[in-house]
């Protein structure tokens, strides 16, 4: 690693306070907020946004799970059914997991991790916020003007045959695409043309590395989603035969373009939360970090592996037994970039003295579940065993532990160890713990009960079943009542911090990177003059914790 370039630190403390950018007068008022330029106030509405699109995913979850308490219909049909899992799937995917670390937390860290003022296009930074907002309005109103029971994925021909709002949900994805694509033509702009002097790529923070890899994916791949959206659009409007097996067409050709981006689209999901856990754990370890180099270029060998596994979907549609193989080993070829990073993690914590503050404890449960979720993917990759568990709810716990069981608790780490930064408060450590143990033995509880249900053919996305799952079913229940309880508490705990006084200091938890450079919240244009590099990113051989860190 190139050795640290040594100049004057311009600690924002040495020039007295300055306005914060929630408080900067030559901001003020609701219309500044709607058209500000500034990364940290759009990652603060992206913010809002995705935890009220979570809030109301994790309604139809806490519904779809009440559901299915005991079999046959309690207080939905099974066309009601329908429609909240779908909804359900729709908006925790497109408008949640995928903008909530990118676009909320990427956007706030990215340009104070590389020392800059801000994004290298602020304008188009506001034009993608608003085409998000353009997105999820549509897609509520698809709730609203007759809901939409495809299933999150859209699979023809139940899609193009079927009433209710399906144009409208896949329009409202094929909009959200293009925020997601500004949004990583941004950040790769950002990351080569705005790091500090001295900043080269292996100085750069490793969440950089990650939302980098990240922002390759959206850029790439989320243009085949919009142009699956539109042909689906097209053949529902004027049955253009493309997935019409009747008039030429074939409908598993729709699987194929689906799943060519949603299964990069996992790791634009995914790669941001593992981001989150490598800038926790060396900070909460006081341990520069195991093989920062091979933690980096992992994550952008995840990115590029994750576009030729997609077929690992269909392994039942039909697939040839040569492709269905080939698309078997690759799968298996991701596991490596992946295991190196939580060799890495482990090995940084290894003989360490961890301080177990509550992004922590996110991490380490991020850890467990992670592990959980990955080691099972390997399962379904297997195509004997798929063959067998495709459709069941062990697909549907598997993907629960990666999604909510990583990039979901993942966020939470990021979220509260980015909090006091962002909004200048600390919030109640010991509450944040209690939390954090709720969200870990709720999520356990809903899902580790779904592999088991799963293995013995438990179909997903039917509101009945055979008797023989219904305690299973009751416990998964359960279980998704103490997560939700754990969630409520978790963002209390945060908001109501935002009623106390700015107590943050600039650095609380002693972090080597730039972001912990800078006032508590920072100032509008984060950094007086240019920072410098002192040291390495989580070098803590050079780096002096300061005294007023927890
Ligand atoms: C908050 C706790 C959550 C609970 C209790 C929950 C529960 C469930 C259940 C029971 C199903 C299966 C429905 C069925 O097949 O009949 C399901 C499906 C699904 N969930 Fe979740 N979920 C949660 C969070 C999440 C998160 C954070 C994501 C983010 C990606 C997510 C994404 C999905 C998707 C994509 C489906 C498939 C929907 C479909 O089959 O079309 N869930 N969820
Ligand atoms: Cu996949």
């Amino acid at each position: 690693m190139a050795d640290v370039i040594a100049s004057p630190a311009v600690h924002t403390a040495d020039h007295g306070h300055h306005p914060d950018y929630l408080e900067d007068p030559a901001f003020k008022g609701i219309w500044s907020w709607m058209t500000t330029i500034d990364h940290k106030r759009l990652g603060v509405m992206y913010l809002w946004a995705v935890l009220l699109a979570f809030f109301v995913g994790g309604l139809f979850a806490l519904l779809i799970r009440l559901e299915l308490m005991h079999p046959g219909e309690d207080f939905m049909t099974a066309e009601q059914y329908n429609q909240a899992f779908t909804l359900h799937g729709a908006i925790m995917v497109f408008l949640f997991i995928i903008p909530s670390i990118p676009a909320a937390l990427g956007n706030f860290m990215l340009p104070l991790m590389l020392g800059a003022k801000d994004v290298a296009f602020p304008r188009l930074n506001l034009a993608s916020f608003w085409i998000y907002i353009c997105g999820a309005v549509m897609a509520v109103t698809s709730i609203l003007v007759g809901g939409v029971d495809t299933g999150w994925t859209f699979y023809t021909p139940y899609s193009t045959t079927t009433g209710g709002a399906v144009t409208m949900m896949t329009m409202s994805v094929f909009v959200l695409g293009f925020s997601s694509i500004f949004t990583g033509i941004n950040f790769i702009a950002t990351v080569h043309k705005l790091r500090a002097p001295g900043m080269g790529w292996f100085q750069l923070p490793l969440f950089v590395w990650g939302i980098y890899a990240t922002a390759i994916i959206q850029v790439l791949a989320t243009p085949v989603l919009g142009i699956t959206m539109v042909l689906l659009i097209m053949e529902r409007a004027f049955n253009i035969g493309i997935f019409d097996a009747q008039i030429g067409g074939d409908p598993v050709l729709f699987q194929h373009f689906f799943w060519f981006y949603s299964h990069p689209a996992v790791y634009i999901m995914i790669l941001p939360g593992m981001a989150i856990i490598s800038e926790v754990i060396p900070t909460f370890s006081r341990r520069t970090i195991f093989g920062y180099r091979l933690i980096a270029l992992s994550s952008v060998a995840i990115a590029l592996i994750g576009f030729i596994v997609w077929g690992h979907h269909m392994f039942t549609s039909g697939e040839s037994a040569l492709a269905a193989g080939i698309f078997s080993f690759l799968t298996f070829l991701v596991a490596i970039p992946s295991g190196i990073k939580v060799f890495n993690w482990l090995a940084t914590m290894y003989k360490s003295s961890i301080s177990l503050a509550t992004p922590m404890l996110y991490a380490l449960s991020f850890l467990m579940l992670f592990g959980i979720g990955g080691l099972t993917g390997i399962f379904l990759g297997a195509l004997s065993v798929d063959i067998h568990l495709h459709d069941t709810y062990f697909v549907v716990a598997h993907f629960h532990y990666v999604m909510m069981g990583g990039t979901v608790i993942a966020f939470l780490a990021g979220l509260h160890y980015w909090w006091p930064k962002m909004f200048g408060r600390m919030y109640n450590e010991t509450v944040g713990r209690i939390a954090c143990g709720l969200v870990f033995v709720g999520f356990n509880m809903t899902f580790l009960t779904q592999f088991f249900m799963g293995s013995q053919g438990m179909p997903r996305r039917y509101y009945t079943y055979l008797d023989q799952f219904q305690p299973l079913h009751a416990f998964s229940t359960y279980g998704s009542w103490v997560l939700g309880a754990g969630l409520m508490i978790a963002a209390v705990n945060l908001m109501s911090a935002l009623r106390g006084p700015k107590n943050a200091p600039e650095n609380p938890w002693g972090g080597t990177t730039l972001e912990w450079q800078t006032q508590s919240p920072p100032i509008t244009h984060n950094f007086i003059g240019q920072p410098a590099i002192e040291h390495n990113p989580y070098d803590y051989r050079n780096f002096k914790i300061p005294t007023d860190a927890v």
